[in-house]
């Protein structure tokens, strides 16, 4: 067994080396490709000429929020650094449920239930300096109305130390209610304001993974580094769901009211 009780009593836990060399590796190298893929994409678009060029220009545009408000929302996915749905689809991405540490990890956190995972997972492409790739904050529960008990799994799939950015949680926040006060969002739901709660920037390594509840209030840290920041999130859920899963007894794809 895990020791999850920091999880079960914070709201948030690193866990270190969980994930097998191998899966970062097919992972990391399957997220590069399909990132040139997605920024052809942007370019048609968005003419960049470089990566530096591009995070510019989308400086630029939010500098004005209401030019950003009538791109269209595929391309501000991209452009917030989050792969295609179709990228996100793709089944290597179940190397991550289907490895037998993760689904002990499932069983501890939600016992003697059918654990599912939410598709798609979320696989983001974080450039250096894309202001845009960065949620403020927030807690799970606010994105994810469609299921009732659930955690995430982060994964980064490079080193995520001070420069390179990745999540912050924020402390003793494990149990807060939900606080959102309006369902309105432009792309990303309304931060919660600051509540004064301490901020833990979660630096980890290749390999290690990082525990969410519904609760816990967390953001992003921006990616001032050189390198490209990879990473993916996998909602782990029991009961019902109005949107797609993963079964993940039969591995087959289940489709809404199905
Ligand atoms: O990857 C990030 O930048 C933030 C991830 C996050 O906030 C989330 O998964 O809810």
């Amino acid at each position: 067994m895990m020791d999850l009780s920091f999880f079960q009593k914070n709201g948030y836990q690193v866990l270190k080396q969980v994930i097998n060399p191998q899966i970062i590796s097919s992972i990391h190298t399957f997220l590069q490709t399909e990132k040139e893929k997605t920024l052809n994409c942007i370019q048609q678009s968005v003419a960049f000429s470089s990566h530096a060029d591009l995070c510019e220009k989308i400086a630029e545009l939010l500098s004005d929020e209401s030019n950003f408000k009538l791109l269209d929302h595929d391309l501000r996915n991209m452009l917030s650094g989050h792969l295609s749905l179709e990228s996100r689809l793709n089944p290597i991405l179940h190397l991550v449920p289907k490895d037998p540490l993760i689904q002990e990890i499932c069983r501890q956190l939600l016992p003697n239930k059918e654990v599912r995972l939410h598709l798609p997972p979320t696989a983001r492409f974080v450039l250096p300096n894309n202001v845009y790739a960065a949620t403020p904050a927030h807690q799970d529960i606010s994105y994810n109305k469609h299921v009732e008990d659930f955690f995430v799994l982060w994964i980064p799939y490079c080193k995520i130390d001070e420069q390179c950015g990745g999540v912050i949680v924020q402390k003793d926040t494990g149990n807060l209610p939900e606080q959102l006060s309006s369902e309105k969002r432009q792309f990303w739901l309304n931060g919660i304001p600051d509540l004064g709660y301490e901020k833990i920037h979660c630096t980890m390594e290749a390999g290690d993974a990082l525990l969410l509840n519904k609760w816990i209030i967390h953001q992003s840290a921006g990616n001032t580094s050189d390198r490209i920041r990879y990473s993916s999130d996998f909602r782990f859920f029991c009961g019902n769901s109005s949107k797609h899963y993963l079964d993940m007894k039969s591995w087959k794809v289940v489709a809404p009211n199905s």
